[in-house]
């Protein structure tokens, strides 16, 4: 009896509630503020955030940089022809001249919760170049499309093994072959591997933001557009992990923030 006096008592208030949403389409809010009705937030062009600021800085690399490891591609006689016979290097773990590290994924991993940004139209494409992933590390807003390209004369294939999001495995035999994926979760990384070359290696990071970069030959990187807040910076590498850095950025300001991923 008890039970069903509550549950009465709760459909009650829940049409209650539903009539103060209103739902009324074209109805102006009620005048006075008397309406609790809130809205959802509607979703931010990062391009017009008022006075953004910029959180730059560079991943370090202290200490002596390990020998490259080179690859055997003998495995495919075109992935050799393709080289010429010069040494291709592994991508794992690549120090630039400047004792920085080169694919480190860098994003905003706490700060930004409750808010919603607009997608990104563009899409990002992942190659298939002389038997090795170009680029090695990028990232992607969730949903943004990511179009797999068979760059080379011989078979790939292109095998994501995500956690949080659908997985693919599908052949691309054909050079100029091009698939479109997308992932719909946020998900720091998602490794890609080639089965026909074990050496094939990718990682892609998701975010539900556009707030990235991926180091390149000077191990820079730079968020932009960002609105003024205190934010958590993950940087994630391959070999050497993750870590994070709380970075404070002001209205038109740059904060800089520096990794140290040495040993
Ligand atoms: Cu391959």
């Amino acid at each position: 009896m008890h039970k069903k006096t509550l549950a009465a008592a709760t459909a009650a208030f829940a049409a209650v509630a539903l009539a103060a949403c209103g739902g009324g389409g074209d109805e102006a809010p009620a005048a006075g503020g008397s309406s609790t009705a809130t809205p959802a937030a509607a979703a931010i062009d990062p391009a017009t955030i008022a006075d953004p600021g910029t959180i730059s800085g560079s991943i370090n690399f202290g200490g002596d940089a390990p020998e490259g490891q080179v690859l055997q591609l003998a495995a495919d006689p075109f992935c050799v022809t393709a080289h010429a016979g010069e040494e291709v290097l592994a991508q794992r773990l690549v120090v630039n001249d400047n004792d920085t590290l080169r694919y480190v994924f860098v994003y905003v991993k706490g700060g930004l919760e409750g808010q919603a940004f607009i997608g990104a139209s563009e899409a990002v494409t992942l190659g298939q170049a002389g038997c090795m992933y170009d680029p090695h590390v990028l990232g992607v807003q969730t949903d943004q499309t990511v179009t797999i390209v068979n760059n080379d004369d011989t078979l790939h294939n292109v095998n994501a093994q995500p956690s949080s999001n659908q997985g693919f495995n599908f052949a691309q035999p054909v050079k100029g072959m091009s698939t479109d994926q997308t992932f719909a979760n946020a998900e720091v990384m998602i490794p890609i591997k080639c089965d026909v070359h074990p050496w094939m290696q990718a990682f892609v990071g998701v975010v539900e933001h556009p707030y990235f970069a991926v180091t390149g030959e000077d191990g820079s990187f730079s968020i932009t557009n960002l609105p003024a807040g205190t934010y958590t910076i993950g940087a994630w590498h391959e070999s050497l992990g993750e870590q994070e850095q709380s970075v404070t950025v002001e209205a038109n300001g740059t904060a800089e923030v520096t990794f140290d991923f040495g040993s």
